[in-house]
């Protein structure tokens, strides 16, 4: 688990709740959740009941105002619990991190009333002919006196049928590509607002992803964050932000599968001994070890340097980046050490496997990383 050793008191208390958390409220219906492709609403009403859904939304509007490296602790250990349900408690963090980078002060207040309370939000940027080429949005949001009306479809939205607020990316002036994008605050309750297809998913499935449509949506003007044509710096700074407290979810998928693998070597005899005794199983082991563990100390860096007021996109792409990799080796290997039974739904293992691709696809693809690291390189 996470930094063990320089963890400070409060970070080891707040860590043993959500593992406890994690172990009542989560793993017995892993497989369940995984089946039925849905969280059901009491589950997540009691994360925000322990405040999960808002760890980084600052104090004074009401949140958890946990720094990052506490953050990236807990959100490893509730990834360690359920991918989904990291990714579903954590939806918040790509829905407000926009609104911290570029938001008013009334903005910022706005849109914690709408979450804190207990409610979700989504970043609405990928649309179906652009997921990597973010710019090329064909939602355009026109400016009608005091008024933006927004028309477009957002797809593979994180919570896009359980948000109440959104964070949208649309097109203020096509003329200008990537600069005539901009950022607004739409609320779910807005008419024209509606959600279209839910995606059916190999992984994270209990992970509610969907089209969201937007269709003559009214906004008030002053729901623009920034100003016109920021919208992709705004999109890009969210992005860089979110990567090592997204990414710790991950190491804890890896933790998981590497706990579970441990318990099924330990107890599976075979040729005499339990298989962790045999060299080619123990050194399975091993490799998972050695990978999660620097997987866990990239993103644990990329958290601390935040901290300290350094966002360096290069070192969040390469934490990124490495996690989604070694998360399909690491799952993948669990499921080798298990066999047949690994194969098997019986045994939580598959679930890790097919939970740990999106690692390498999603919040900008392993592709995208390493476009995003060899043009700092090379710069
Ligand atoms: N932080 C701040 N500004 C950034 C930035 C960052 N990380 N990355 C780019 N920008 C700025 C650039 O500085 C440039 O502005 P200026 O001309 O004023 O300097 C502008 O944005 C355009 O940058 P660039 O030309 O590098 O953009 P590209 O079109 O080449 O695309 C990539 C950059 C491919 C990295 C971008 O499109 C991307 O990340 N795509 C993936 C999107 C994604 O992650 N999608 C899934 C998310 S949904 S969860």
């Amino acid at each position: 688990m996470a930094d063990q050793y320089l963890m400070t008191a409060d970070q080891k208390d707040l860590q043993a709740m959500v593992r406890d958390f994690a172990e009542k409220e989560i793993i017995p219906y892993n497989a369940e959740w995984d089946r039925e492709a849905a969280i059901p609403a009491e589950a997540i009403q009691k994360g925000y009941d322990m405040g999960l859904h808002v760890m980084i939304v600052p104090e004074k509007y009401g949140g958890m105002g946990l720094d990052e490296t506490t953050y990236c602790i807990l959100r490893e250990m509730l990834g360690w619990g359920d991918a989904s349900y990291a990714l579903t408690i954590g939806g918040n963090t790509l829905g407000f991190t926009p609104v911290e980078i570029a938001g008013t002060e009334e903005q910022k207040k706005m849109f914690a009333d709408i979450i804190v309370p207990g409610a979700l939000s989504s970043f609405c940027l990928t649309e179906a002919q652009g997921g990597s080429d973010a710019a090329t949005s064909l939602t355009t949001a026109t400016k009608v006196g005091d008024e933006y009306i927004i028309n477009g479809s957002k797809t593979f939205v994180t919570n896009g049928g359980l948000s109440s607020a959104y964070v949208v990316f649309a097109m203020t002036d096509k003329e200008k590509g990537v600069k005539g994008l901009s950022a607004f605050i739409v609320e779910r309750s807005r008419p024209g607002v509606s959600v279209g297809k839910k995606e059916d998913k190999m992984g994270i499935r209990a992970s509610n992803t969907t089209d969201v449509i937007f269709q003559d949506v009214k906004i008030p003007a002053s729901n623009l964050l920034g100003s016109e044509g920021q919208g992709f710096k705004i999109a890009m700074q969210t992005l860089d932000r979110a990567r090592p407290s997204g990414s710790s979810a991950g190491v804890g998928l890896c933790q998981r599968a590497i706990d579970e693998a441990v318990k099924y070597a330990k107890e599976r005899v075979v040729f005499g001994k339990p298989i962790a005794k045999h060299q080619a199983v123990a050194f399975m082991l091993a490799d998972m070890e050695i990978q999660t563990e620097a997987a866990r100390q990239l993103v644990m860096n990329s958290a601390r340097l935040m901290d300290n007021g350094i966002f360096d996109t290069k070192l969040a792409a390469v934490a990124k980046c490495f996690v989604g990799d070694i998360a399909v080796q690491v799952t993948c290997n669990a499921v080798q050490v298990l066999g047949g039974y690994g194969y098997s739904k019986e045994y939580p293992v598959e679930k890790l496997m097919r939970d740990a691709k999106i690692y390498q696809i999603f919040e900008g693809t392993n592709q995208i990383q390493r476009m995003v690291i060899s043009s700092n390189m090379l710069r």
